[in-house]
C-alpha cells in the first residue's frame, strides 16, 4: 500500500504520525507543506483536509486525519509491532498515557514554547503579569515532566518494555522542549530547564533511548 503522509516540518502532531509509522517499519512518503506559504491552506490540500491542519495521510486514496485516528488505524492495518499493545490492559494503558500527553504534555508545552520560541520574548521583568504566567507556564510543564519520570519507574517506554502509541505523541513534545532549551538557554534555564539529567533522569534516558531507534533521525524536522 502507497502511503504518503502531508506534514508540516516540525509540527508535533505531523511527527507523532512519522514516529507511528517508523515504529511500525513501514516505507512512506512525506509530503512537507510550507506553513509560511500557507500551502495548509491551499485549495489543493484543503480538498485532502477541509480543516486545513496536519497531519493527513494518504493510504492508496484513503485520506485519514487526526494524528491519534491515524496511528490507530496503522494498528489496525499492520498487525505486526503494535502501537497500542497486544491485551486489553495493556491497550486501557497505552490509550489512557497517550491521551493525557496529548491533552496536558501538549498544552503544557505550548503554553511554554509559544512565548520563549515562536515569539522569541526576552525574560519579563520580575514582578510583572507576564513574567508570573511564564512562570506559571514553566511550573505547569514541570508538572508533566515528573509525572512522566515517574512513569518511567522501572521501565524502559512509557507503558512498558516496548515503545508505542505514547512514545508517538510524548517524543516530539519532550525533544522541542529539549530543542527550547539549547536555543534558548538563559531563559528556559531561568525557569529551572537547565539539565535535564539532573532533575528528570529517567526521562532524559528514555529521551536517548527514543532518539537512538531504528529511523528516529529521520523522523526530525528537516529544518533542524
Ligand atoms: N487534533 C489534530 C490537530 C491538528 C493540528 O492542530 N495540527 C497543527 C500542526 S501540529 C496545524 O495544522 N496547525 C495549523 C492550523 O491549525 O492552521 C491532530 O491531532 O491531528
Amino acid at each position: 500500500m502507497a502511503l504518503t503522509l502531508y506534514t508540516v516540518s516540525g509540527a508535533p502532531r505531523g511527527w507523532r504520525v512519522l514516529i507511528g509509522l517508523t515504529l511500525k517499519g513501514l516505507d512512506y512518503d512525506v509530503h512537507y507543506l510550507e506553513a509560511s506559504r500557507q500551502e495548509h491552506k491551499s485549495p489543493e490540500y484543503l480538498r485532502i483536509n477541509p480543516r486545513g491542519q496536519v497531519p493527513a495521510l494518504d493510504a492508496d486514496g484513503l485520506v485519514i486525519r487526526e494524528s491519534i485516528g491515524i496511528l490507530a488505524w496503522l494498528d489496525r492495518e499492520y498487525r505486526d509491532q503494535p502501537l497500542f499493545g497486544t491485551s486489553p490492559a495493556e491497550a486501557a494503558q497505552i490509550w489512557q498515557l497517550t491521551l493525557e500527553c496529548e491533552d496536558h504534555l501538549r498544552s503544557a508545552i505550548n503554553n511554554l514554547l509559544h512565548p520563549v520560541l515562536v515569539e522569541n520574548i526576552e525574560m519579563p521583568k520580575t514582578g510583572s503579569e507576564e513574567r508570573a504566567a511564564l512562570e506559571a507556564a514553566g511550573e505547569a510543564m514541570h508538572v508533566e515532566l515528573r509525572f512522566l519520570d515517574d512513569e518511567l519507574n522501572g521501565q524502559s517506554y512509557l507503558c512498558g518494555d516496548r515503545p508505542s502509541a505514547a512514545e508517538a505523541v510524548a517524543f516530539p513534545e519532550i525533544r522541542l522542549l529539549q530543542r527550547a532549551m539549547d536555543r534558548e538557554p538563559e531563559i528556559m534555564a531561568a525557569l529551572g530547564f537547565r539539565n535535564m539529567a539532573d532533575r528528570y533522569p529517567r526521562l532524559f534516558e528514555w529521551l536517548n533511548r527514543v532518539t537512538a531507534l531504528e529511523g528516529m533521525d529521520k523522523t526530525l524536522p528537516i529544518h533542524w
